[in-house]
């Protein structure tokens, strides 16, 4: 019998720390050898004149969430973990929203109902608490973040979802009290409202205007806000989706007091502008790139690299939110030709992030090969209670595996996307670099842009506290 299921051979393992040539031996889907030269596996992949990586994490995608009367996500956990796999990950982070009104737990179960015998890769949960009564804060919360949900998400906007500076202040002494980390998406719910109403009443409804109803200051008071009462209840926070300078300022600041307060970016803060929503003459096209926060301008790219370079950001996410465009039930639903207000916020991006991360960062010199991939695997298990079962190239580690061309050019376009979505945001990107293999626990799932692996194959990851979640002191 063979010492091993498996032998990647040949290839050049890159860990957050590392760069070094070696095989990789995998039995019973863990790695359990890292070493010069293996022999006796009972299958072997020749991985010479490739990078062999950590499967990619990306810990903020949104799969199968409810979002508003007549709207529909286009992507489930079929079609999104499809696309994951065939962008190089093998491990996502979706969210289980609470409606108003609902149970924690019951909204959990209806997720993993959506995800059974569905998902290409692994899977958790982050939590999105819209409804922070004293049964949640005192039982369901405490008792899920026990159960392996150990992060959630809060809202500083949207009517049905934002809480107000009480709630928040809740919700963070529970998180304290057992341990979870905190994800807060801030942007300011009045201001928003505010502009929204003066734009509106102004005749300026096109999608472009969704980029002006939530400038940067509305994300930097927010950002302010939040950091200001993780610091009054000391718990650690996670400001997510940071979109330009004002708010990777306030991070850096409240980073630089010594607090708690960690940062993520997404793909589309370093690729995509404000401008991209104008569409073709102030059309509807511009829906297509509605997100929020929205994205800014060249000189915000630029501040997302120097935040990145310097630490700020510990997580690079795509924030995959997708929605047709071309449906009544999403980016042009009636009611989204009335006013940028209706329109679905949320882009497709979960199979671009590793290759527009790879060729601007990399690539074109601003971070080096183990800051992405600590940027987009390791970080991200480290950072959600991951590790060190997921997120590295190492004895004990999943065989959670990305073989990496590093040569290889593609244009991104929506005829090799694997979504549900009719789009992608980044179509006619030219990149260098590109994932050719996607292992998840040692099976080959997605190979030279076809998905392999069996549907189903995806298993609920149960996740341990964060270390990040600590408060100070401890
Ligand atoms: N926040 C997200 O995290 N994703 C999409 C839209 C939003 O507001
Ligand atoms: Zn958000
Ligand atoms: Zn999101």
């Amino acid at each position: 019998m063979s010492e091993f299921d498996l032998v990647i051979r040949g290839g050049k393992v890159i860990t957050a720390s590392d760069t070094f040539r070696a095989d990789v031996g995998v039995r019973g889907g863990r790695i359990v050898a890292v070493a010069e030269k293996l022999t006796d596996g009972a299958r072997a992949i020749d991985a010479s004149g490739l990078l062999v990586m950590p499967g990619g994490i990306d810990s903020h995608v949104h799969l199968a969430q409810p979002s508003g009367p007549g709207v529909k996500m286009a992507d489930g956990f079929e079609t999104g973990t499809r696309s994951a796999v065939a962008g190089g990950n093998t491990t996502v982070l979706p969210f289980a929203l609470q409606p108003r009104g609902a149970s924690l737990r019951a909204s959990v179960m209806d997720y993993h109902k959506e995800a059974d015998g569905n998902a290409y890769c692994d899977y958790g949960f982050h939590l999105i608490v819209t409804d922070p009564t004293p049964s949640v804060l005192g039982q369901e919360l405490p008792a899920l973040v026990s159960d392996g949900y150990s992060s959630f998400k809060v809202f500083m906007t949207y009517d049905d979802m934002v809480l107000n500076d009480r709630q928040l202040l809740e919700v963070f002494e529970c998180a304290r009290g057992c341990g979870a980390l905190v994800m807060v998406h801030c942007e300011g719910y009045d201001a928003i409202k505010f502009m929204t109403q003066r734009l509106e009443a102004a005749g300026k409804t096109a999608p472009y205007y969704h980029a002006v109803s939530r400038p940067e200051v509305v994300e930097r008071e927010a950002t302010h806000r939040a950091i200001s009462h993780g610091e009054l209840i000391d718990t650690p926070i996670m400001i997510v989706h940071v979109s330009g300078r004002e708010a990777m300022e306030q991070i850096r600041w409240a980073q630089q007091r010594g607090l708690k307060v960690y940062g993520e970016t997404c793909t589309q803060y370093v690729t995509l502008t404000a401008d991209d929503l104008k569409g073709l003459n102030m059309d509807e096209t511009g829906g297509k790139y509605v997100c929020s926060p929205p994205p800014r301008d060249r000189a915000s790219w630029d501040a997302i690299w120097e935040g990145i370079r310097t630490g700020v950001f510990q997580t690079f996410s795509s924030d995959h939110c997708p929605f047709l465009y071309e449906s009544g039930e999403g980016k042009l639903n009636p009611k989204a030709r009335t006013s940028f207000k209706w329109v679905p916020n949320g882009i497709p991006g979960v199979e671009a992030r590793l290759p527009i991360l790879y060729s601007k960062g990399v690539v074109e010199g601003r971070i080096t090969i183990n800051e992405f991939v600590a940027l987009t695997s390791t970080n991200h298990a480290k950072m959600y209670g991951l590790y060190p079962q997921k997120g590295a190239i190492g004895v004990g580690f999943d065989a959670d595996i990305v073989l990496w061309d590093p040569n290889r050019r593609e244009t991104i376009r929506q005829a090799i996307m694997h979504h549900g979505a009719d789009y992608t945001p980044y179509e006619g990107m030219a990149v260098t670099g590109w994932p050719v293999m996607t292992l998840l626990r040692g099976e080959v799932v997605a190979e030279d842009g076809k998905v392999v692996g069996a549907k189903g194959a995806g298993r609920f990851l149960k996740r341990e506290l964060s270390p990040f979640a600590r408060p100070s002191g401890h």
